[in-house]
């Protein structure tokens, strides 16, 4: 009982002096986002890189798919488990059950409260999660965005597949050359928020504007949601309301393959050309069926495992954000930090007949 007091004072002295180092570094966080965002950067950049820092021992992450139950989210975000565990840390995915536009923000919120060191996110909605992620960069969280961006100033790097520009040329050039560059063309896509989706499309648009496209018209863009059944009655859609339909264009992974089975048993097949973002394990029986003569795609696991190398040579340091900067990427070699915190994994590959028997995922 005598020391009860002595010590009840020490607690609230030490509390006391926690609570003011937390309000100091707090304060200090907002100040380098405000001269960070002045310079241009992203919000979340502060402090130098030392290339040569240890990474931390025991990072701890959470990485977050656009929704759970879609293969491609997952079979991504199991390349930043890869990543974390060479590492010696850890990662848990905890996704949402629909690819909602504010369906990632209590996750977002759950994971703070975990201390976690680090948050990777696919997001559903650029700006419907930036608050919350801005609040996790506060609490000292690094946030990594890849697959499908988030508002740039809520996050300190984004891991993108291929560059955007890539993605929307490639993606028309395939349907192009299929249709002898004439006719009625369609769009499939996932949710109407999708930031790739979307910054594919404006480059599909662009592209269509080219001497070389010109014979081909885009006549709808429609959203099966990455749900398979939505997909699937789309296509269906598209068929119906468009009679002189050429082809159809699905970057996503949901879609071409939902579109792919519809057209497998309709009297368009092979007639209604389709391309898209597949996986070739998903699409192998459409392309031996003569449903489908080409997709393309890059390995997913490979932009998790490059995000979760950034989310940690973030928390250790080694990285800040900030274009040209370096970092080796495990198994995959060293990357350098492009424009507005992107870093892009690599080029894209075409699947057909000749070559999807080398692929497996
Ligand atoms: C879908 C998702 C994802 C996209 C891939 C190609 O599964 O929309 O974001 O990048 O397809």
């Amino acid at each position: 009982m005598k020391s009860a007091r002595p010590h009840t004072l020490r607690v609230f002295l030490v509390a006391l002096a926690l609570f003011a180092a937390l309000a100091f570094a707090a304060c200090g966080d907002t100040k380098d986002d405000e001269e960070a965002s002045d310079n241009g950067s992203t919000a979340a950049q502060e402090g130098t890189a030392d290339p040569k820092a240890e990474i931390k021992k025991g990072i701890k992450t959470v990485s977050i798919p656009k929704q759970l139950g879609n293969p491609y989210e997952e079979f991504e975000h199991s390349g930043v488990d890869e990543a974390l565990e060479e590492l010696g840390g850890s990662n848990r995915i905890s996704g949402p059950t629909d690819a909602g536009a504010s369906t990632q923000i209590p996750i977002i919120n759950a994971a703070v409260q975990q201390d976690v060191d680090a948050i990777i996110i696919a997001g559903n909605d650029p700006d419907a999660v930036a608050p919350a992620l801005k609040q996790a960069a506060q609490r000292g969280v690094k946030v990594v965005g890849m697959d499908s961006d988030v508002a740039p100033d809520a996050r300190s790097v984004f891991v993108n597949q291929v560059t955007t520009q890539l993605v929307g040329e490639n993606q028309v050039e395939s349907i192009g050359k299929q249709i002898d560059y004439k006719g009625e063309i369609a769009i499939l896509s996932a949710t109407a928020n999708a930031t790739n989706q979307n910054a594919w499309i404006d480059v599909m648009k662009q592209t269509l504007k080219k001497p070389k496209y010109k014979d081909m018209k885009l006549v709808k863009t429609a959203y099966g949601d990455d749900d398979d059944q939505k997909s699937f009655q789309e296509t269906q859609g598209l068929i119906q309301a468009y009679p002189n339909l050429k082809g159809i264009i699905s970057p996503t992974t949901v879609g071409v393959a939902a579109a792919a089975r519809y057209l497998s048993t309709s009297p368009q097949k092979g007639k209604i050309k389709l391309t898209g973002l597949g996986f070739p394990n998903q699409m192998r029986k459409f392309v031996k069926d003569g449903t489908v003569d080409e997709f393309q795609l890059w390995v997913p696991k490979d932009v998790g495992y490059l995000a979760g190398q950034a989310a940690a040579a973030l928390v250790s340091g080694r990285i800040t954000g900030k274009e040209g900067e370096k970092f080796e990427a495990g198994r995959l070699g060293e990357y350098t930090i492009g424009a507005n915190g992107e870093i892009v994994l690599g080029p894209l590959t075409t699947f057909d007949a000749d070559n999807i028997d080398d692929f497996d995922f």
